[in-house]
């Protein structure tokens, strides 16, 4: 039997990679998206499935459009993948981000629940909710300290999941995963930043990037590695939540090192520092300790920094060369 998702954040990094996860194993994809431009679903276009997914509309903000949508798919899998994800932007907009990334996540387990309730429930939890961290290595017993908007939004999103999987019995999974990019991430990352700036000053379009803290130090791993463990945690008997990492940290300052490199310049000659790119609470390292999604749900990272590092070059290389930032 064909298996039938629901994906919130489609237009997002994660959702491209995870609809193509899926209809890569026989699954019918629908993407649940709000009303944007024209230029939404580029990232669904870049790897060639935006014409098998069905899109429907609605906002984490309205719970009846997300109710809607829940009642008539009777989905088997529901990834809520949707967020006001960039830390800066929360700072600016707190209440939107409590909104999508928080309150957001209720509506779509109050749907589940009423009208749905077999529907298995994969929400997009974070490690910024360790944010300033309790301990060396995070792990699903690590206490949480989230230092901005977006976290806390986040830490409510982790907990009505466990609260609604202990109250009602919904299979309902939070992936607490690290840090992952790609070639896809949004320009406002500070990776993506980081490569497409590398490109554009290797081909003379740019001349020099100007970033904010190079000490901060994050475990950073491959967007489309950690869209397979969020797979692998809702075909589990049991929901249960997951930390998702690489097990390595890198510093800012390490990512510039390599990026450049890979266009043969030194970023020394091209990087400088503002202030303007601080943040009034700083995550200033992450690590996290993945063993128990490696012997639950047999998932291991398989890109090293260094390979994801080139792969987002190699892109931004082709981008810059054609013209288009995406
Ligand atoms: P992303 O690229 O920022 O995607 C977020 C998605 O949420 C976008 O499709 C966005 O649509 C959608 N969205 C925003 N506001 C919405 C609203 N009001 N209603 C419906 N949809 C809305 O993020 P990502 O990197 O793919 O991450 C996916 C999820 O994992 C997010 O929840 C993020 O917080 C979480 N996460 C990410 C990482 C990471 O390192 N990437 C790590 C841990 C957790 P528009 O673009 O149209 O606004
Ligand atoms: O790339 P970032 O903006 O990612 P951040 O804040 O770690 O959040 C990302 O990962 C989270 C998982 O831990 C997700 F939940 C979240 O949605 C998002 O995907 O910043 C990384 C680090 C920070 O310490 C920041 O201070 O890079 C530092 N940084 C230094 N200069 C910069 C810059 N960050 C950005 N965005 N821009 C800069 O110029």
């Amino acid at each position: 039997m064909t298996k039938k998702a629901l994906i919130t954040g489609i237009s997002g990094q994660d959702g491209a990679y995870l609809a193509r996860l899926l209809l890569e194993k026989g699954y019918r994809v629908i993407g649940i998206a709000p009303r944007r431009g024209s230029d939404a679903f580029w990232r669904l276009r870049e790897l060639g499935v935006a014409e098998d997914i069905a899109i429907e509309y609605a906002d984490m903000g309205d719970s009846g459009s997300l109710l809607r949508i829940v009642q008539r798919e009777q989905a088997d899998e529901f990834f809520n993948l949707a967020a006001q994800s960039f830390f800066g932007t929360s700072w600016d907009q707190p209440v939107h981000t409590a909104m999508v990334g928080g309150v957001g996540v209720t509506h779509c387990l109050e749907a589940i629940r009423h009208v749905s309730p077999h529907t298995r429930f994969y929400q997009a939890s974070t490690s910024e909710m360790f944010g300033k961290v309790q301990q060396e290595r995070q792990n699903e017993h690590t206490p949480f300290y989230p230092r901005s908007p977006y976290g806390v939004a986040k830490l409510y999103g982790h907990w009505i999941t466990v609260n609604y999987r202990e109250s009602f019995g919904l299979h309902a999974s939070s992936g607490i995963l690290f840090n992952h990019e790609s070639p896809l991430r949004g320009e406002e990352f500070v990776t993506r930043k980081i490569t497409l700036a590398a490109s554009r000053i290797k081909l003379g379009l740019q001349k020099s990037l100007v970033l904010g803290n190079l000490d901060a130090r994050r475990d950073w791993g491959f967007a489309g590695d950690y869209v397979d463990a969020m797979w692998r945690m809702l075909q589990q008997p049991t929901a249960d939540d997951y930390v998702v990492a690489t097990g390595n940290t890198a510093s800012v300052r390490d990512f510039c090192r390599l990026a450049f490199e890979a266009v043969d310049l030194n970023y020394l000659d091209y990087v400088k520092t503002s202030d303007a790119f601080l943040r009034p609470a700083e995550v200033d390292v992450l690590i996290g300790d993945a063993t128990k999604a490696q012997q639950r749900l047999g998932w291991a990272s398989s890109t090293s920094l260094a390979e994801l590092v080139s792969m987002m070059v190699a892109a931004d290389l082709h981008r810059a060369a054609r013209g288009t930032p995406q």
